[in-house]
């Protein structure tokens, strides 16, 4: 049908790019809209989450389109997305922290760990022969790898989690450990879309086809982006009530 876009009854891959689209966009309006009613000091972590959900959005509309085109990988248009939206995340762990002396050097050894995360990750996909690479695949996931452990170790061991210990806000601590939580389980999902690219291990073991690479990201996405900032707001909110019956 020219000029429409059909979505297949069966395209489950079709139906979480047009559902991720519309979530994005909808947890970007619900941010932005209660920033307004949170304390001040959470402002800016609340805009922060805004703006995830809304790169989010932007990309998920070009995404959706060039697979609905394509019936490809968005790849570049993934990693775009990923380059603006992951650093933020560690922006929220730094302003989380920041009140129990989070300094500005933990904000940049965590965006260097997901940008080299992201840069190898992506030479791992875009640079996948066609047919797939065994090799290739796991040489640059096992890098991309490191980096995520890094982060994972500085939220549940390293520096982050020591500043949440010394908090003295109990919100806080609740907060960053949740956020903790979402990065060892929500993150995690992404190297199994990875693995589902020709040559990666779900592909050759299991079958499972490249077209689960985008439904295992954008199933992580939701989670990982709007769950982000629903932590984040969920601290605001409590840190307010908390106050008020103080
Ligand atoms: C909003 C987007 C987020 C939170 C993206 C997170 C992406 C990752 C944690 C990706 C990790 C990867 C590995 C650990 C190995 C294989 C390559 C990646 C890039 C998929």
């Amino acid at each position: 049908m020219e000029g429409i876009m059909v979505i297949p009854k069966d395209d489950a891959v079709a139906f979480t790019f047009f559902i991720g689209y519309m979530a994005m966009l909808a947890a970007s309006i619900f941010f932005f809209f209660e920033r307004g009613r949170v304390a001040g000091k959470w402002k800016l972590s609340l805009l922060v989450s805004g703006l995830i959900t809304f790169i989010a959005a932007v990309h998920y509309y070009y995404m959706k389109d060039y697979y609905m085109a394509t019936g490809e990988n968005p790849t570049s248009l993934r990693y775009i997305d990923w380059t603006l939206t992951v650093p933020l995340m560690c922006v929220e762990f730094f302003l989380l922290t920041k009140a129990a002396g989070a300094k500005l050097g933990l904000l940049w050894k965590l965006i260097l760990a997901s940008v080299w995360m992201l840069v190898t990750g992506y030479i791992g996909e875009a640079y996948n022969p066609e047919g797939g690479d065994a090799t290739h695949s796991f040489v640059w996931g096992f890098l991309s790898t490191l980096g995520y452990i890094y982060i994972l170790y500085t939220a549940w061991m390293g520096e982050v989690a020591k500043l949440a210990e010394k908090s003295n806000d109990p919100v806080v601590k609740r907060g960053v450990r949740y956020l903790a939580w979402f990065v060892l389980v929500g993150w995690a999902i992404y190297p199994i879309g990875y693995m589902c690219m020709p040559g990666g291990w779900l592909n050759t073991a299991f079958g499972w086809g490249s077209e689960n690479v985008d439904l295992f990201y954008n199933i992580a996405d939701a989670i990982n982006k709007i769950g982000f900032g629903l932590v984040v707001y969920g601290i605001a909110v409590s840190s307010n009530v908390q106050k008020e019956n103080a």
